[in-house]
């Protein structure tokens, strides 16, 4: 009985390690997160991002690593070959000053969906992860400063982020209508606002929670005590750390769910209340100068996570100051080691 018992637990074991995963996006912040994660698991991970090599965030040698465009479809058949899972965290994005103005670029990150979709069943993938965003969310549900958290059925009827949130939007429904044409599974998570170390803090595409920690590490090191804010600072958002994302996100894949479902955090705070927060954990004050023309998105903005929590008991465990903290104290090495203008993750 032993030895069956032994047998079993080993072949198991095998299967489990030898499930091959594609991380589309790997160079990317979460996808290198991923990455870590699914390595430190035993699994075989296949990595893509169009970024050259030298701009990945996480780089990890022992995987077969691939710099191209998932755009074209011949290379996502390369990328897809001999592959059981694929995460798909690969599109053209960054914080509102990236998106308002690219928005034709944001929007051509389809065809790496696209493309992927089509070779998951040239490959017969067995499931395949789409990560959506709380810009799909309608715009007219997002006008207040502090509103109840987005429920999944908000995002209809639809009038998402412009280029950006229309792109995720479309791609979720593809997900849908190959899981209902062509009986492929996928998974599909809209993420609000992940933030955490090894992610861009500068460059244009970094979002509030870097750019802000960024601009209060400056402001100490120069001695300055001000720092430009979009804005007036009242506007509101929900994020979430690296750590939870990672949780929610592999929990829902290895799960039965096929819905579309948020993951965040619903500690909805205003820009100026992460400042003071950021202020407390610098331990260095700062004067706040209100940018009112530069980029600003929705008014208010959370994440309602009941669904997740209900059928999966997931909740997101850091709280802000805690996240926050971790990542102020990894981007004030970095700045330390790089010096404040140039950064080595400023690359798209
Ligand atoms: O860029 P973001 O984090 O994106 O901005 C949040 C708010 O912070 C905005 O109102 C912005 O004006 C304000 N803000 C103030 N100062 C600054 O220096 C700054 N830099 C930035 N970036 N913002 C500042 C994001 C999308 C993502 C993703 C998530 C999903 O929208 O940009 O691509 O999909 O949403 O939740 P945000 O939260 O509007």
């Amino acid at each position: 009985i032993l030895i069956v018992w032994q047998l079993c637990n080993y072949y198991y074991y095998s299967f489990i390690i030898m499930s091959t995963y594609l991380v589309a996006g790997a160079g990317g912040f979460i996808g290198g997160h991923l990455v870590k994660s699914l390595m430190s698991q035993g699994h075989n991970v296949i990595c893509a991002d169009v970024k050259p090599l030298q701009y990945w965030f996480q780089l990890f040698d022992e995987n077969k690593n691939y710099s191209f465009d998932l755009k074209e479809y011949e290379n996502c058949l390369k990328a897809t070959k001999g592959v059981d899972y694929i995460y798909n965290m690969a599109c053209n994005m960054g914080g509102m000053g990236f998106i308002e103005n690219n928005k034709a670029e944001c929007m051509l990150s389809v065809l790496i969906n696209t493309n992927l979709l089509r070779a998951c069943l040239i490959n017969k993938v067995k499931k395949y992860f789409f990560s959506s965003s709380a810009c799909v969310y309608n715009a007219k549900k997002q006008k207040e400063v502090f509103i109840p958290g987005l429920k999944e059925e908000d995002a209809y009827p639809a009038e998402p982020e412009d280029g950006y949130g229309w792109e995720k939007l479309f791609s979720e429904r593809m997900c849908r209508h190959f899981t209902e044409d062509f009986g492929l599974e996928t998974r599909v998570i809209r993420y609000h606002n992940v933030y955490g170390p090894m992610g861009t803090y500068d460059g244009g595409r970094e979002k509030a929670p870097a750019a802000l920690c960024r601009k209060i590490i400056l402001a100490k090191m120069n001695k300055s005590n001000s720092i430009d804010v979009w804005g007036d600072g009242e506007q509101t958002r929900s994020f979430m750390f690296i750590d939870d994302c990672l949780e929610g996100t592999q929990k829902i894949f290895n799960s039965k769910l096929t819905d579309v479902y948020n993951l965040g955090s619903d500690e909805q705070v205003s820009i100026n209340q992460m400042i003071s927060i950021l202020e407390e954990i610098s331990n260095f004050k700062v004067e706040k100068k209100y940018q009112l023309d530069k980029p600003k998105g929705v008014r208010g903005r959370s994440s309602n996570n009941d669904l997740v929590k209900k059928i999966l008991n997931w909740s997101y465990k850091i709280r802000l100051k805690d996240g926050l903290k971790m990542t102020y104290d990894w981007m004030k090495i970095e700045i330390d080691k790089h010096g404040s203008n140039i950064s080595r993750f400023t690359k798209s």
